[in-house]
């Protein structure tokens, strides 16, 4: 399809967007810059994601907020020798509108990145991803689908680096990580094989936020309902869950004093928001010429 002829391009922020919309009202902004979902609103038109009211949409800096696509490298983790820019090149690359879709309960935006001239120059494998933004009434998902297109097999890490608007973070839980081992990105930076467990049960089993917290869980689906819960005191729960292929879920929030050095967050922005993220982390995925690989995350809101 070519952009032009798509209904569902426009512009927000001086940046090209496909928007997707359901007759009820709900709708998801995905910005090709990154295949970025921006912003998706149910149909009360309360946003669910949040994005930073300082966020750089220059079409070339990453985008604070919304579902940031880190790809094929998470944070500085360094894969097969080959250290990329931070969370990979995925989100700070221009994606092409494949297709949308639309029924009377369910619109489907899909959007595609190629290895080309500039991704070889920095990492020398052949690729196609996908990224699949589904939809339907109180429920978003968010998939990834990439295909060797090489001869060679290249190895990757993901993270769908979902920030969810939060009223107040001091007054949200995170339920369904209990029981979990996790490493501590703020307790043991520089100690990546240490591991603390989350209490399986007590006061302290779901997650308070309370300063910064930065890890990343493992084995969310050997709980049994291989779902999380993100409950606010006041509002809407939004419960989430992630394909067996994504093994790890990160948590992260910068708290107050690593939010004030983020120069594109305002002093108080860690107050409103949360990221969840589906994520492939600690053994990175190889694909061989031709195989290809899936991966998905689903957000459906749970009304107080
Ligand atoms: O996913 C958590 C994390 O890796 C944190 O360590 C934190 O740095 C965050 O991502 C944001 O990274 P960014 O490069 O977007 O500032």
């Amino acid at each position: 399809m070519s952009l032009a002829a798509s209904p569902a391009l426009g512009e927000f922020q001086g940046q090209p967007c496909i928007t997707i919309s359901l007759p009820q009202g709900e709708r998801v902004r995905v910005a090709l810059h990154g295949a970025h979902v921006l912003s998706w609103t149910s149909a009360e038109g309360q946003e669910r994601l949040y994005l930073s009211p300082r966020a750089l949409m220059d079409g070339k800096s990453a985008i604070r907020g919304g579902v940031p696509i880190c790809f094929p490298q998470f944070n500085n983790r360094v894969i097969d020798g080959q250290a990329l820019a931070k969370h990979g090149f995925a989100r700070t690359e221009r994606w092409a509108l494949q297709s949308v879709e639309q029924t009377d309960t369910s619109a489907t935006a899909r959007l595609q990145l190629c290895s080309n001239e500039a991704t070889r120059a920095i990492w020398p494998h052949e690729f196609a991803a996908t990224l699949t933004a589904e939809l339907s009434a109180d429920h978003l998902r968010l998939a990834f689908d990439v295909q060797n297109t090489g001869q060679r097999p290249w190895a990757f890490a993901l993270a769908l680096h979902t920030y969810l608007q939060i009223q107040d973070i001091s007054q949200t839980r995170l339920q369904g990580l209990e029981g979990l081992v996790f490493w501590d990105g703020v307790d043991h930076l520089t100690q990546p094989d240490v591991r603390s467990l989350q209490p399986a049960s007590g006061p302290d089993s779901a997650l308070g936020f309370f300063s910064e917290v930065d890890r990343v869980y493992e084995g969310v689906h050997r709980n049994t309902q291989a779902q999380l819960e993100v409950r606010q005191q006041s509002g809407d729960t939004v419960r989430l869950g992630q394909s067996a292929s994504l093994s790890e879920t990160v948590v992260w929030n910068p708290g107050i004093e690593r939010c004030a050095a983020l120069a594109d967050m305002p002093p108080d922005g860690y107050r409103h928001m949360l990221c969840v993220e589906a994520a492939c982390i600690n053994t990175p995925v190889t694909l061989a010429a031709g195989q290809s690989w899936s991966g998905w995350q689903t957000l459906d809101v749970l009304h107080a």
